[in-house]
Protein backbone atom coordinates (compact mmCIF):
# COMPACT_ATOMS: atom_id res chain seq x y z
CA UNK A 1 0.00 0.00 0.00
CA UNK A 2 0.83 3.55 -0.91
CA UNK A 3 2.92 4.67 2.36
CA UNK A 4 0.71 8.16 2.77
CA UNK A 5 -2.02 6.18 2.29
CA UNK A 6 -1.49 3.64 5.09
CA UNK A 7 -0.40 6.85 7.41
CA UNK A 8 -3.42 8.37 6.43
CA UNK A 9 -5.93 5.75 7.27
CA UNK A 10 -3.72 5.51 10.62
CA UNK A 11 -4.33 8.88 11.54
CA UNK A 12 -8.16 8.67 10.83
CA UNK A 13 -8.06 5.49 13.06
CA UNK A 14 -7.66 7.58 15.83
CA UNK A 15 -9.95 10.62 14.65
CA UNK A 16 -12.82 7.88 14.68
CA UNK A 17 -12.18 6.50 18.22
CA UNK A 18 -12.31 10.41 19.22
CA UNK A 19 -15.57 10.84 17.22
CA UNK A 20 -16.85 7.50 19.36
CA UNK A 21 -15.35 9.24 22.82
CA UNK A 22 -17.10 12.52 22.17
CA UNK A 23 -20.42 10.96 21.46
CA UNK A 24 -19.70 9.28 24.69
CA UNK A 25 -19.27 12.96 26.34
CA UNK A 26 -22.78 13.69 24.47
CA UNK A 27 -24.52 10.66 25.32
CA UNK A 28 -23.41 11.35 29.39
CA UNK A 29 -24.07 15.18 29.31
CA UNK A 30 -28.16 13.94 28.35
CA UNK A 31 -27.77 10.99 30.79
CA UNK A 32 -27.34 13.70 33.27
CA UNK A 33 -30.12 16.00 31.22
CA UNK A 34 -32.68 13.31 32.01
CA UNK A 35 -32.90 13.18 28.19
CA UNK A 36 -32.90 9.43 27.73
CA UNK A 37 -33.68 9.34 24.10
CA UNK A 38 -30.88 11.72 23.37
CA UNK A 39 -28.50 9.77 25.24
CA UNK A 40 -29.76 6.34 23.47
CA UNK A 41 -28.64 7.99 20.39
CA UNK A 42 -25.45 9.50 21.25
CA UNK A 43 -24.53 6.16 23.14
CA UNK A 44 -25.25 4.67 19.54
CA UNK A 45 -23.77 6.93 17.50
CA UNK A 46 -20.35 5.98 19.72
CA UNK A 47 -20.98 2.40 19.14
CA UNK A 48 -20.86 2.71 15.56
CA UNK A 49 -17.73 5.35 15.60
CA UNK A 50 -16.14 2.64 17.61
CA UNK A 51 -16.97 0.19 14.67
CA UNK A 52 -15.61 2.63 11.96
CA UNK A 53 -11.99 3.04 13.93
CA UNK A 54 -12.02 -0.97 13.84
CA UNK A 55 -13.19 -1.75 10.21
CA UNK A 56 -9.93 0.55 9.46
CA UNK A 57 -7.61 -1.44 11.66
CA UNK A 58 -8.88 -4.71 10.32
CA UNK A 59 -8.35 -3.12 6.30
CA UNK A 60 -5.23 -1.79 7.26
CA UNK A 61 -3.82 -5.46 8.95
CA UNK A 62 -5.66 -7.34 6.00
CA UNK A 63 -3.05 -5.46 3.87
CA UNK A 64 -0.25 -6.18 5.51
CA UNK A 65 0.04 -2.17 7.20
CA UNK A 66 1.24 -1.78 10.51
CA UNK A 67 -1.36 -0.62 12.66
CA UNK A 68 -0.31 2.39 15.59
CA UNK A 69 -2.75 3.38 18.20
CA UNK A 70 -2.25 7.23 19.63
CA UNK A 71 -3.45 8.50 22.42
CA UNK A 72 -7.11 10.02 22.28
CA UNK A 73 -7.83 13.49 22.93
CA UNK A 74 -9.69 14.88 25.56
CA UNK A 75 -13.73 15.69 23.70
CA UNK A 76 -12.96 19.44 23.22
CA UNK A 77 -16.93 20.66 22.80
CA UNK A 78 -18.54 23.11 25.94
CA UNK A 79 -21.63 22.00 26.12
CA UNK A 80 -23.44 24.65 27.40
CA UNK A 81 -26.95 23.57 27.06
CA UNK A 82 -29.19 20.85 24.94
CA UNK A 83 -28.19 22.61 21.81
CA UNK A 84 -24.69 22.36 21.94
CA UNK A 85 -23.87 18.59 21.75
CA UNK A 86 -26.13 18.90 18.24
CA UNK A 87 -24.13 21.46 16.75
CA UNK A 88 -20.99 20.63 18.10
CA UNK A 89 -21.52 16.70 16.34
CA UNK A 90 -22.32 18.71 13.03
CA UNK A 91 -19.54 20.81 13.32
CA UNK A 92 -17.03 17.43 13.64
CA UNK A 93 -19.05 15.40 11.28
CA UNK A 94 -18.38 18.23 8.27
CA UNK A 95 -14.74 18.37 9.71
CA UNK A 96 -14.79 14.04 9.21
CA UNK A 97 -16.51 13.88 5.99
CA UNK A 98 -13.36 16.50 5.18
CA UNK A 99 -10.91 13.71 6.43
CA UNK A 100 -12.23 11.23 4.61
CA UNK A 101 -12.33 13.13 1.30
CA UNK A 102 -8.49 13.80 2.21
CA UNK A 103 -7.85 9.90 2.62
CA UNK A 104 -9.76 9.52 -0.79
CA UNK A 105 -8.30 11.96 -2.89
CA UNK A 106 -4.74 10.52 -1.75
CA UNK A 107 -5.83 7.23 -3.22
CA UNK A 108 -6.41 8.62 -6.07
CA UNK A 109 -3.26 10.20 -6.69
CA UNK A 110 -1.55 7.01 -5.65
CA UNK A 111 -4.02 4.74 -8.17
CA UNK A 112 -4.88 2.73 -5.01
CA UNK A 113 -8.37 1.37 -6.27
CA UNK A 114 -8.71 -1.07 -3.71
CA UNK A 115 -8.57 1.93 -0.85
CA UNK A 116 -11.12 4.25 -2.89
CA UNK A 117 -13.24 0.83 -2.89
CA UNK A 118 -13.08 0.26 1.05
CA UNK A 119 -13.53 4.15 1.40
CA UNK A 120 -16.92 4.34 -0.96
CA UNK A 121 -18.82 2.81 2.57
CA UNK A 122 -16.96 5.87 4.58
CA UNK A 123 -18.21 8.46 2.10
CA UNK A 124 -21.72 7.62 2.29
CA UNK A 125 -21.79 7.09 5.95
CA UNK A 126 -20.51 10.29 6.33
CA UNK A 127 -23.40 11.93 4.00
CA UNK A 128 -25.83 10.07 5.82
CA UNK A 129 -24.28 11.29 9.09
CA UNK A 130 -24.11 14.77 8.30
CA UNK A 131 -28.13 14.55 7.65
CA UNK A 132 -28.83 13.24 10.66
CA UNK A 133 -26.73 15.93 12.46
CA UNK A 134 -28.71 18.54 10.83
CA UNK A 135 -32.15 17.15 10.97
CA UNK A 136 -31.47 17.36 14.57
CA UNK A 137 -30.58 20.66 15.15
CA UNK A 138 -33.28 21.11 13.19
CA UNK A 139 -36.22 19.52 15.15
CA UNK A 140 -34.29 20.96 18.15
CA UNK A 141 -34.73 24.51 17.06
CA UNK A 142 -38.84 23.54 15.81
CA UNK A 143 -39.30 21.97 19.13
CA UNK A 144 -36.86 22.09 21.87
CA UNK A 145 -38.51 24.95 23.59
CA UNK A 146 -41.95 23.75 24.48
CA UNK A 147 -41.55 20.53 27.23
CA UNK A 148 -44.54 18.40 25.40
CA UNK A 149 -42.43 18.57 22.16
CA UNK A 150 -39.15 17.93 23.75
CA UNK A 151 -40.27 14.98 25.08
CA UNK A 152 -41.97 13.36 22.13
CA UNK A 153 -38.55 14.44 20.60
CA UNK A 154 -36.44 12.52 23.22
CA UNK A 155 -38.85 9.17 23.17
CA UNK A 156 -38.11 9.35 18.89
CA UNK A 157 -34.57 9.20 19.82
CA UNK A 158 -35.12 6.51 22.20
CA UNK A 159 -35.59 3.83 19.73
CA UNK A 160 -32.59 3.98 17.40
CA UNK A 161 -31.18 0.44 18.13
CA UNK A 162 -27.45 -0.33 18.06
CA UNK A 163 -26.53 -2.42 14.49
CA UNK A 164 -23.33 -3.58 13.17
CA UNK A 165 -21.78 -1.73 10.42
CA UNK A 166 -23.31 -3.34 7.07
CA UNK A 167 -19.67 -3.29 5.52
CA UNK A 168 -18.12 -6.66 5.77
CA UNK A 169 -14.52 -6.80 5.35
FE1 LIG B 1 -17.12 7.70 11.63
O1 LIG B 1 -18.70 8.28 11.03
FE2 LIG B 1 -19.02 10.08 11.13
O2 LIG B 1 -17.70 10.64 12.09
Amino acid sequence: MDKNVSRLLNSQINKEFYSSYLYFEFANYYQEAGLDGFYNWYYVQAQEEMDHALLMVKYLQNNGEKVTFDAIAKPSAALTDNMAPLKAAFEHEKYITGEINEIYAAANAAKDFRTMQFLDWFVKEQGEEEKNASDLIRKMELFGSDARSLYLLDSELKTRVYAAPSLVL
